[in-house]
């Protein structure tokens, strides 16, 4: 799916400065850089002569609106993770998409491709281009579509002409994502319409964004989600009847991630450092979390499992060289119901190991 939006005033900024007063953007410095939020205001402080851009949506999901929750002792990561990652993937073809207007155009234009890349307001813009509009769960979602689909815009100073703008919300009395959120994340529409989420209570945030310590009171709600989290999608209406599947190869789930026993990823994490994490995921979306902020979030799926099973690997885990890793642990093993003294640390591993193929 494509649209077209022309240059002109975002209607949605004064949200977003109320959203970042109000600190719900956590620990996401980048969002407040004020460079950051002048160029959102004005497109035309990121390329010269903007005029228009073109907003493309690419969907990622399986099919299906949901994922079995599974097993309580294996992993769900969320589904835009499982394959490569996207930033890279869609901003490839943004690209080619440049090149192919050059020729139509016969002449050579600026512009510039983003994919979560910039300081730019995606969703208001894809929702300019006609792409859909803004769910209670502050998802841009299709009628045709739902919303499992990643967002890109190519800017441009061509005058293409704008589509039409998504003008009608589909939401109606529905609150089946307010009512699922696990950690209360998702607030409701605020006075103008606008959807807000306290972003730091959201499981997405908590297990990727965030770089310490997961606040103890959240850890219960994480249940199994070791990365992300796409519980406000699979209980929408729109995915149940029309998620679509992606076309892009690019995308079809990596082996061995999604359903990965708990107690090998957390063995396996502990036998790589962070450098050969990097190397194993470097075009997984998996790597922003890094290997530390990975097995901390596994740490707190074998507390939330709960099983005396987990124990041997989590005592493993409170001897890490990672203090981070070494208090989930510790707070893991309450849970399973044997302790968890502090113990010595553990060196850290030389960087040769690396997950194997066939594994998380
Ligand atoms: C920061 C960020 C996050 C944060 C905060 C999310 C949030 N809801 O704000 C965290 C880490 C939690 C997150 C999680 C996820 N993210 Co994210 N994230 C972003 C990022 C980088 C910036 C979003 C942002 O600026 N948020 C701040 C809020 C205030 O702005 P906003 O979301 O753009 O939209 C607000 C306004 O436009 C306003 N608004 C809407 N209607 C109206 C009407 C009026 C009158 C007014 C005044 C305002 C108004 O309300 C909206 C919500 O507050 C974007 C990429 C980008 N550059 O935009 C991706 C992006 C939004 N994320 C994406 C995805 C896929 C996810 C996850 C599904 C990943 C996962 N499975 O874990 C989850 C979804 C959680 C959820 N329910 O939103 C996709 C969403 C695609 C889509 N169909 O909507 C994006 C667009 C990335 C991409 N290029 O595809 N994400
Ligand atoms: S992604 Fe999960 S935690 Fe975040 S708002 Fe949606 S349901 Fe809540
Ligand atoms: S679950 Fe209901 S309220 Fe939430 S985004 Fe979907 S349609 Fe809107």
């Amino acid at each position: 799916m494509a649209g077209v939006v022309t240059a002109g005033a975002s209607g949605h900024m004064p949200h977003f400065r109320r959203w970042l007063k109000a600190r719900l953007h956590g620990e996401m410095a980048y969002l407040a850089r004020p460079d950051a939020i002048s160029r959102r205001e004005d497109l035309g402080r990121t390329l010269p002569g903007f005029h228009s851009a073109l907003v493309v949506a690419q969907s990622y999901g399986d099919g299906q609106p949901a994922t079995p929750p599974g097993h309580p002792s294996r992993a769900i990561f969320a589904r835009y993770a499982r394959g490569r990652d996207y930033h890279h993937v869609l901003r490839d073809r943004l690209e080619e998409l440049a090149r192919r207007l050059e020729s139509l155009a016969g002449r050579p234009f600026r512009s510039r491709a983003y994919v979560d890349t910039g300081p730019i307001l995606e969703r208001e813009l894809a929702m300019r281009a006609g792409l859909g509009w803004f769910g209670k769960n502050t998802m841009l979602i299709h009628p045709r579509r739902g919303s499992y689909f990643f967002l890109g815009a190519l800017l441009t100073d061509l005058p293409l002409s704008p589509s039409n703008p998504f003008a009608t919300d589909h939401c109606g009395n529905c609150r089946r994502c307010l009512d699922a959120c696990p950690t209360g994340a998702l607030l409701g529409r605020d006075e103008n319409g606008a959807p807000v989420m306290d972003a730091t209570r959201c499981i997405s945030y908590l297990t990727i964004e965030l770089k310490g310590a997961i606040p103890r009171e959240l850890r219960p709600a994480i249940g199994n989600r070791v990365f992300g989290c796409d519980i406000c999608q699979e209980v929408c209406p729109w995915n149940e009847k029309f998620a679509v599947p992606a076309t892009e190869s690019a995308y079809a789930p990596r082996p061995g991630l999604e359903g990965a026993s708990l107690i090998d990823l957390a063995t396996r994490l502990l036998a790589i450092s962070g450098k050969g994490f990097q190397r194993e995921f470097r075009d997984s979306p998996v790597s922003r979390a890094r290997r530390n902020g990975l097995l901390r979030n596994v740490c707190v799926a074998l507390g939330n499992w709960g099983s005396a099973e987990a124990a041997p690997v989590l005592e493993r885990a409170a001897r890490d060289h990672s203090e981070l890793v070494r208090e989930h642990a510790r707070w893991a093993l309450d849970r399973v119901g044997t302790g968890g003294a502090p113990s010595p640390r553990a060196p850290e591993p030389d960087g040769a190991a690396t997950l194997d193929e066939s594994g998380i």
